[in-house]
C-alpha cells in the first residue's frame, strides 16, 4: 500500500505513517469548469463555488487569479504540483498518501460553514457569501508534516482572522475549534469506527488572529482539489500538518480549550500546541529534518518552521505549556 521511493535520508519505513502507527499500537488496526480566469476580488470570488455542478475531479478545478503576498517566501523551490496533490494525508478517504482517487467523491459543492458558539449571532454562511466579503491572494508557503516530510505550496485564500471578525466573536472567547466534513456516504475512512471522527483542531484566538494563520480555497492558482481539502482548510504553517485541517464546515468560538482528533488518540505525540521544533524529537523519531517531497533533498528543520518572526511573540510566557509536541 505505501509507495517505497528511494531517498538520500530515510526514517523506517515502519514510521512513515507514524498516525496510521499510533492507532497500530493500539491494536486496533488488529481487531478491525470550465470557468475562465477569475479576478480575485471579493465580487468575483463567489463565483469559483456557484453553480458549476459538480466538485471535484482535477478537471473541474478552476483557475483563481490571485496576487501573490510577496511577503511569504520560502526560500525554497516549490513542490512538484503533481506531488503535492497525489502525496496526501486525508484519512477519511484512507491512511495511505494516495487517496487522491477516492477523495474525487467528496462534494464540495454546495458548502456551508457554520458559524457556532460564543458569537454575537451563531449562523450559517455559504462558501460563496464568504467569499464575497474577503479578498484572495496568494501565499507561498512551507508545509511541515509531523512524519518529517514536508512540501512548499501556493495557496491561494485568505485571512484567518478576516472569518474571525466576520464572526463577531465575544470577549470572553479564548479559542477557535474547527470541524470538518465526516460523510460516510463518501468517505471510506469513517468505517474505521475506532477513530474520533469528525476531524476536529484547534488555536488559540491569538493564533487565530496572527497573520500567518490561512484559510486556503486553493492552489497552484486553482480551486483545491478534493485531496487538499476542497473546498476551504486551514494552514497553519509555523505548526505540524495535522494542524491544518480540511474541509471545514464549523467554526466554532469557546472559552474550552479543544481537545483535536489527533490528541485524543494520542495526546502525548500529537498534543494542542504541535509548534514546529528541531530540538524536540517527537517520541518515535527524530524532528531535526525532513524531506522535500518529490526530490531526494533533505533540509534542517527550522523551529517554527521558520516562521518565528510572525509567532514567537505569541508563546512568550507560556512556559508551562508542551508547546512543541
Ligand atoms: N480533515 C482532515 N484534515 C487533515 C488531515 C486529515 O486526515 N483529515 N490530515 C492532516 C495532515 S496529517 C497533514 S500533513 C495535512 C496534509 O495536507 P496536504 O495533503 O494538502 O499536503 O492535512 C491535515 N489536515
Ligand atoms: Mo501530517
Amino acid at each position: 500500500m505505501f509507495i517505497h521511493r528511494r531517498r538520500g535520508w530515510e526514517i523506517p519505513e515502519s514510521k512513515v505513517t507514524p498516525e496510521a502507527a499510533a492507532l497500530a499500537r493500539r491494536a486496533v488496526l488488529g481487531g478491525a469548469a470550465a470557468a475562465g480566469v477569475l479576478a480575485a476580488s471579493p465580487a468575483k470570488a463567489w463565483k469559483l463555488f456557484s453553480g458549476s455542478g459538480e466538485a471535484g475531479p482535477a478537471a473541474d478545478l478552476k483557475p483563481i487569479n490571485a496576487p501573490r503576498n510577496p511577503k511569504f517566501e520560502a526560500g525554497r523551490a516549490l513542490t512538484d504540483e503533481k506531488e503535492a496533490t497525489t502525496y496526501n494525508n486525508f484519512y477519511e478517504f484512507g491512511l495511505s498518501k494516495s487517496i487522491y482517487e477516492s477523495a474525487a467523491a467528496l462534494k464540495s459543492d454546495p458548502w456551508t460553514i457554520e458559524i457556532a458558539g460564543m458569537v454575537k449571532t451563531p449562523r450559517k454562511i455559504g462558501i460563496e457569501d464568504l467569499l464575497k466579503q474577503v479578498s484572495l491572494e496568494e501565499r507561498i508557503y512551507r508545509h511541515r508534516c509531523v512524519e518529517a516530510w514536508a512540501m512548499t505550496v501556493p495557496w491561494t485564500g485568505f485571512q484567518l482572522s478576516d472569518l474571525v471578525k466576520l464572526a463577531e466573536p465575544l470577549g470572553s472567547a479564548t479559542y477557535v475549534q474547527f470541524t470538518t466534513l465526516a460523510d460516510p456516504k463518501t468517505m471510506p475512512g469513517l468505517r474505521q469506527s475506532w477513530y474520533p471522527w469528525p476531524y476536529t483542531e484547534g488555536v488559540t484566538m491569538a493564533e487565530a488572529m496572527n497573520e500567518l494563520a490561512f484559510l486556503s480555497v486553493g492552489i497552484y492558482g486553482k480551486t483545491l482539489p478534493p485531496q487538499n481539502g476542497a473546498p476551504i482548510r486551514l494552514n497553519l504553517p509555523w505548526k505540524y500538518g495535522f494542524k491544518s485541517a480540511k474541509s471545514i464546515i464549523r467554526v466554532e468560538f469557546t472559552d474550552q480549550r479543544p481537545v483535536s482528533f489527533w490528541q485524543s488518540l494520542q495526546d502525548s505525540e500529537y498534543g494542542f500546541w504541535a509548534n514546529v521544533n528541531p530540538d524536540v524529537p517527537h517520541p518515535r523519531w527524530s524532528q531535526a529534518q525532513e524531506r522535500l517531497i518529490g526530490t531526494s533533498a533533505v533540509a534542517q528543520t527550522q523551529i517554527w518552521n521558520g516562521y518565528g518572526p510572525f509567532v514567537a511573540s505569541l508563546y512568550t510566557g507560556l512556559t508551562k505549556e508542551r508547546l512543541f509536541a
